[in-house]
């Protein structure tokens, strides 16, 4: 016997959602059934603003015709492909558009299916490479604490928000982290860049002095960190990282899952700041979201020293089932020519200054201790509620999304992050919509 589902709506029993409060979500669910350019619709039918891009991916806005052709008709023609041993055309193709838009040097690819699958990539990737080039004595991992790199075990023992980590073990060893950038006493309410904190990161120099630099394979750091609440780097923090890592022979990896695919004003955080790293892992705009993809770029000569010893041999033994995936690469070549197409990957910098006072304008409203903002990222921290962290900014989210405004939160800091495609209009009616939440919250 069949049900029949269009009758009745499932049991969310059966679901355990991640990243969600479980419980409280089933009491009052959230649904979202349709989306299209800048909105999401209800099963009710009721319109929502995206101002979050989905979950920072979906670049280029929703349901674009073009990308959605492709993947049907990447379907059609070429479902699946093994990808060890054996290719594809669009995997290569995508391969030499994207190093079209990569800072130069930084020219080879690696596919994966999300940004924490990249993450490990690249660690994987720089340990392996002291390795083959005979520095096996590099085997640490520096993180930054309030870092975000995804869920699995590299990249939460990289990564420095504790609730994501201690629940689980010890994690990898060898593992050690720079402090943090945010310096609310110094930097609240900057506009774009703070000016102060280059110096925090003499802390990998600490590092150095500590451990020796010999024993130091990485140093990961996202060039903005996203997840952990909008933290710009101050001006010249990345530079000094970039000069210390030289210095001492160790590899610079950029995450650059959400600054990645124009987000800050260039197609990368590596050429909005001005740092080229050593290794770059992306996901989340790579596809417009439409499909699970991620990637790591690799400077040249980082591949190129894996390319010795028998030819029949396998250099570098890493991959997924599903890397490089025929409907993700269709889907991200179509991204790519929307982007191209509608110069997206350069309109958050056109942006930057209209949403960054749109944002700021919230300086003085209840609860509001810090505004930040780059291109079109932006966050609003906001005090917590005595005894509950957190519950403060999540009312504030409940309250916009029943005005009809999705926004995300995390701690007690609202982060925006819409889409590219964004219009002024939208832009005053999600501040508008935030404003009047402010307004009334507890
Ligand atoms: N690195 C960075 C810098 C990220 O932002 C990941 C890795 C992991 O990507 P996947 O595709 O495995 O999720 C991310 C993901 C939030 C939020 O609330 C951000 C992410 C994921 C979930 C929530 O800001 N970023
Ligand atoms: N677990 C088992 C038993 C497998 O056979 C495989 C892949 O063949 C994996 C995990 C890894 O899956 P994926 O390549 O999709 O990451």
């Amino acid at each position: 016997m069949t049900t029949d589902r269009t009758d009745h709506s499932p049991s969310l029993d059966a679901h355990w959602m991640p990243f969600t409060a479980n419980r409280q979500f089933k009491q009052a669910p959230r649904l979202l059934a349709r989306a299209e350019g800048m909105h999401y619709w209800t099963p009710e039918g009721r319109q929502v603003l995206d101002g979050v891009a989905g979950l920072w991916c979906v670049n280029a806005g929703h349901a674009r015709p073009r990308i959605v052709q492709a993947i049907a008709q990447q379907a059609s023609v070429l479902d699946y492909a093994p990808p060890f041993q054996m290719g594809h055309p669009q995997a290569f193709e995508l391969a030499e558009e994207l190093v079209k838009l990569t800072p130069p040097g930084l020219d080879r690819v690696f596919f994966t299916n999300s940004g924490s699958e990249s993450v490990e990539t690249a660690l994987k990737m720089a340990l392996a490479y002291h390795r083959v080039r005979g520095e096996g004595s590099r085997t640490r991992l520096i993180g930054r604490e309030r870092g975000y790199h995804g869920v699995n075990f590299g990249g939460i023992s990289v990564g420095g928000i504790v609730g994501n980590r201690k629940l689980f073990g010890t994690l990898l060893t060898g593992v050690d982290h720079l402090r943090h950038t945010h310096d609310p006493a110094r930097n609240a309410y900057s506009f774009g860049q703070p000016a102060h904190g280059a110096e925090l990161a003499d802390d990998l120099e600490r590092l150095c002095a500590l451990h020796d630099p010999s024993t130091i394979a990485a140093v990961i750091v996202e060039p903005v960190a996203g997840s952990t609440g909008v933290l710009l780097p101050p001006v010249g923090y990345l530079q000094r990282l970039r000069e210390i890592c030289d210095r001492h022979g160790i590899l610079l990896i950029f995450d650059e899952v959400i600054t990645g695919f124009g987000r800050t004003g260039q197609p990368f955080g590596a050429q909005t700041f001005g740092v080229t790293p050593d290794l770059m892992t992306v996901a989340k705009g790579l596809t417009n979201g439409c499909v699970p993809m991620g990637a790591v770029f690799a400077r040249r000569s980082i591949h190129d020293a894996f390319m010795h010893g028998p030819e029949q041999l396998i250099e570098f033994p890493h991959g997924y089932t599903y890397s490089a995936h025929p409907l993700a690469c269709a889907a991200a070549l179509a991204t790519l020519q929307t982007y191209e197409e509608e110069q997206l990957l350069t309109r958050a910098g056109e942006l930057h200054d209209y949403f960054g006072q749109a944002l700021h304008s919230l300086k003085g409203l209840p609860h509001v201790v810090d505004v930040r903002n780059i291109g079109l990222v932006g966050g609003v921290e906001l005090a917590p509620l005595p005894d509950a962290p957190a519950k403060r900014a999540f009312n504030v989210f409940l309250d916009c999304w029943e005005q009809g405004v999705l926004i995300r939160t995390t701690g007690d800091t609202i982060a925006l992050s819409p889409p590219l495609i964004i219009e002024k209009s939208h832009i005053d009616r999600i501040v508008d919509v935030l404003s009047g939440a402010l307004r009334r919250a507890a």
